[in-house]
């Protein structure tokens, strides 16, 4: 294998200020703002009449599903589109008129383009043909589509074990792509299937799984209907999960409450103006939040557990605040949590969470007297040291109650990319199914590996100690999504190829292997056509409904294969055509994967017929009240611990999160609007008292500094802005920050890094 010219890349890219303006943050989400600023994107990309057409067929029964979020579809889609602010801009950017092609790779060197900002770098445009970068050089060059499969297909020959290859999977893929993809990493004798999930909601499936016997949420949109309680704990909906916002207006016009848990008052969380809606644009709009309870960072256990503590005294008062009948028929472990919460006093749970009491108390009279209770949660939960018990916490409050298996209740974890949920039921995942593998040898012949497969964070590891070598990301950007940005350049920098199979480029293209590719792939919104027909995929939401989608927009290049026919590709190449699988055949005809997933994957019975139209549910025992395969046959109660966050005296806890303009690495623009943070990503919210306490003022420039382990990480060169987050908290926008996140960390079980929680100091420059 070759040796590589040391490129002088910059792994952070730019740290320069872009120029900020402040307001005061907005009040409401949506509203006549959302429609103009959406629009504006589109415009901008697509152009007037590209962007019309296209948005009139996102998240409509017979056209593509909107390539942002997973928030689920209503039944009834609306006429003038079924779509958001950031689903706009979601569908914008990928459907823009600029073009990254061999021109582009001919003028700037990856040296170059490493300076430039990922706001820059995504601007640039979609990516057109196949393009390789050599050991010893640092400009992209054209290679065929065969070449480079022959060259995947050699490297992964060359590797000592399969255990050397690593293969990532992001979560906009296909069921079809992925199942396929899943199959030939197992056909060519690994686990190594890291994901998206693995820094995203781990927690969630692994909480889930151990509580409830599945790994996915229990609610469908229509229980918002009828949903008396709703509680949003540790999601920022109005800007992440905007059409989740139409369902709490529902919520809400029934008579139901709507309790947040969060650091933040998130506007979106406050009121709601439905653009949908004329009244929605000219009133004031629906309030959403009831009660706000502005927990401090990671202490949602603390707060939980207080409400628990305060409940259960009502029900010794015999107020039948719980459900004895479901708690005795369906659940396990309830005289042991009663026991556990005894370990605790009201007034020290009172001190971690950081809620006035009288909050704390109004939430716990409307936990008291409503039963129809769904919880719904995202990253504020998951990505903790203890994000399992964060998740837990929230089924003991939900087993307590009997809020599960009914109509207008039960657990929603509110999924982030389009089909995470769906990649992972169809089979990414690093874990080792017997089930799954069994299904697997019988419908095609051959015996899948059974050793545990390295996760995102091992990965990374295996990848810096050179123990992994070959690295294949089917979509993402791997270096800006994972921690602790400088190692885990080390760790693709020591890969002898990395390949990236993606729509737009992005840092994990500049940032390599001694050798890279970029393999560049249809979007959702694209016509995908095989001899002159269109062919359709499907996805699955967030509430485990699948359906089909159909792309429309001529593509960005002639030269863009789908992901199945590259993963197709690279298999052939490697299996030199004699293995069981027919990899060739398979990956142009979706209508076989579909069949094949049928054979495998429980659930998907004539998924070819079902996904049309507005598609079909899986299986979910929760629904069913079924727990026989837990211990007991039994739900569990679980007993959570308070984290112990023992901060020196001029220590914080950052949370690293999402700024209104962005999806993940993807930056749209540089404007948190809800926020009121105009034109500036490099930004740090503080509470004022703290920043007294340090005399800092508003717009000072500070460095954030994370130690672990004795090893210093910096973050340099952010501005402080005074809000109103607890004390002893900060806020900065990922993936900026993802340099402060020690790679080593992460939660219990899940292994999410703990992207939420870093302990830091700031310095003033
Ligand atoms: N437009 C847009 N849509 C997206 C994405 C995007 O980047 N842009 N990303 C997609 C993806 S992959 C995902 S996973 C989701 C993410 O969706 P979210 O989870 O909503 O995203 P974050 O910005 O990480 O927001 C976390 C929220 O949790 C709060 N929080 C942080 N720490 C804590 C805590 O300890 N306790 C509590 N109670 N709250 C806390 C923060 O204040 C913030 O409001 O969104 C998906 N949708
Ligand atoms: N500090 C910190 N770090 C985090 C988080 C956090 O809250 N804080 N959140 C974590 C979470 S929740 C997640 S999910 C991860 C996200 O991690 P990833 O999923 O790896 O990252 P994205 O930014 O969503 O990936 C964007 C890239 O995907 C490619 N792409 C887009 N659409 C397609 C498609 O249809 N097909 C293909 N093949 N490629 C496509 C484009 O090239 C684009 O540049 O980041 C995690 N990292
Ligand atoms: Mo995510």
């Amino acid at each position: 294998m070759s040796d590589t010219k040391k490129r002088n890349l910059s792994v952070l890219g730019p740290n320069e200020f872009t120029g900020i303006k402040l307001r005061e943050p907005a009040q409401y989400a949506a509203g006549l703002p959302a429609v103009k600023v959406a629009l504006q994107h589109a415009f901008k990309e697509m152009g007037v009449v590209k962007s019309l057409h296209t948005l009139s067929h996102m998240n409509q029964k017979d056209g593509f599903d909107c390539p942002g979020c997973a928030w689920p579809d209503p039944e009834k889609p609306s006429k003038l589109g079924e779509y958001c602010e950031n689903g706009v801009k979601a569908l914008a950017e990928e459907a823009t008129n600029a073009r990254v092609d061999t021109n582009f790779f001919a003028k700037y060197s990856v040296e170059e383009l490493s300076r430039w900002s990922d706001y820059q770098i995504g601007k640039s445009g979609r990516l057109t043909e196949p393009m390789i970068l050599k050991p010893d050089s640092i400009y992209y060059e054209p290679i065929s589509w065969d070449e480079a499969s022959a060259l995947i297909a050699e490297q992964l020959h060359e590797l000592n074990s399969p255990d050397e290859g690593v293969f990532y999977t992001s979560g906009r893929s296909s069921n079809e792509a992925a199942f396929l993809y899943g199959l030939f990493v197992r056909a060519f004798g690994t686990n190594n299937m890291p994901d998206c999930s693995n820094m995203c909601h781990e927690s969630s499936g692994v909480a889930l799984n151990e509580t409830l016997g599945i790994g996915k949420g229990s609610v469908k949109l229509d229980d918002f209907d009828k949903a008396e309680l709703v509680m949003v704990i540790g999601q920022n909906p109005g800007t992440n999960h905007p059409r989740m916002l139409s369902a709490l207006q529902k919520c809400k016009e029934i008579g139901g409450k709507v309790i947040s848990i969060n650091p933040l008052e998130e506007a979106g969380l406050i009121r709601f103006k439905n653009p949908q809606e004329v009244k929605g644009v000219l009133s004031s709009g629906t309030t959403l939040t009831d009660i706000h309870l502005q927990v401090k960072i990671n202490q949602d256990v603390s707060l939980l557990k207080l409400i628990i503590k305060k409940l259960a005294v009502l029900d010794e008062d015999s107020q039948n605040v719980f459900d004895h009948k479901f708690i005795n028929e369906y659940t396990d472990g309830y005289e042991d949590l009663l026991r556990h919460i005894e370990k605790y006093s009201e007034k020290e749970l009172l001190d971690l969470c950081g809620v006035e009491e009288q909050v704390v108390d109004n939430a716990v009279q409307l936990l008291a007297h409503n039963n129809k209770i769904i919880i719904c949660w995202a990253m504020g939960l998951t990505q903790h040291k203890n994000g399992v018990q964060n998740i837990k916490e929230c089924v003991n409050l939900l087993l307590l109650k009997g809020s599960l298996g009914k109509p207008g209740a039960g657990t929603c974890p509110v999924r982030g990319h389009s089909n995470v949920q769906g990649d992972r039921t169809v089979g990414i995942m690093h874990h080792v199914s017997p089930e799954l593998n069994k299904a697997i040898e019988d419908t095609f012949g051959f015996i899948p590996p059974d050793k545990e497969g390295l996760d995102t964070v091992h990965a990374i590891e295996a990848m810096y100690n050179q123990k992994a070598k070959v690295f294949i990301a089917l979509g993402g950007n791997f270096l800006s999504a994972a921690s602790d940005t400088k190692y885990t350049a080390k760790a693709l920098q020591n890969c002898e190829l990395t390949v990236n199979i993606s729509t737009k480029l992005n840092r994990s293209h500049l940032i390599t292997g001694k050798t890279a590719l970029i393999l560049p792939t249809l979007g959702r919104s694209e016509l995908d056509t095989k001899d002159g027909k269109p062919r359709f995929f499907t996805v699955e939401n967030s509430m485990g409904k699948v359906h089909q989608s159909k792309g429309l927009l001529k593509p960005a290049s002639r030269d863009l294969k789908s992901e199945p026919e590259i993963i197709g590709s690279i298999a052939s190449a490697y299996f030199r055509d004699s293995h069981p699988v027919d990899w060739k055949n398979l990956s142009k005809d979706y209508k076989l994967i579909r069949e094949k997933i049928e054979l495998v994957i429980k659930g998907f019975k004539n998924v070819n017929n079902r996904s049309k139209g507005s598609g079909f549910y899986l299986p979910n025992n929760v629904r069913d009240l079924d727990f026989s395969k837990l211990p007991n046959q039994k739900a569990q109660f679980s007993l959570c611990d308070t984290p112990k966050h023992q901060l020196k005296e001029n220590e914080f806890i950052l949370m690293t999160i999402r700024s209104h303009d962005q999806f993940n690495t993807t930056i749209y623009g540089l404007d948190d609007r809800y926020r009121g943070i105009y034109n500036e990503r490099r930004v740090v919210l503080m509470n004022k008292v703290d920043m007294d306490m340090y005399t800092l003022n508003k717009l000072d420039v500070v460095n954030i500094i994370s130690r672990y382990d004795n090893t210093e990480r910096v973050a340099s060169n952010f501005l402080v802005i005074p809000y109103n987050i607890p004390q002893g908290n900060l806020a900065s926008y990922f993936p900026e920050t993802n340099v402060l996140v020690p790679y080593n960390h992460f939660a219990d079980k899940s292994n999410t890094p703990i992207s939420k929680s870093i302990v830091v100091i700031i310095e003033k420059t």
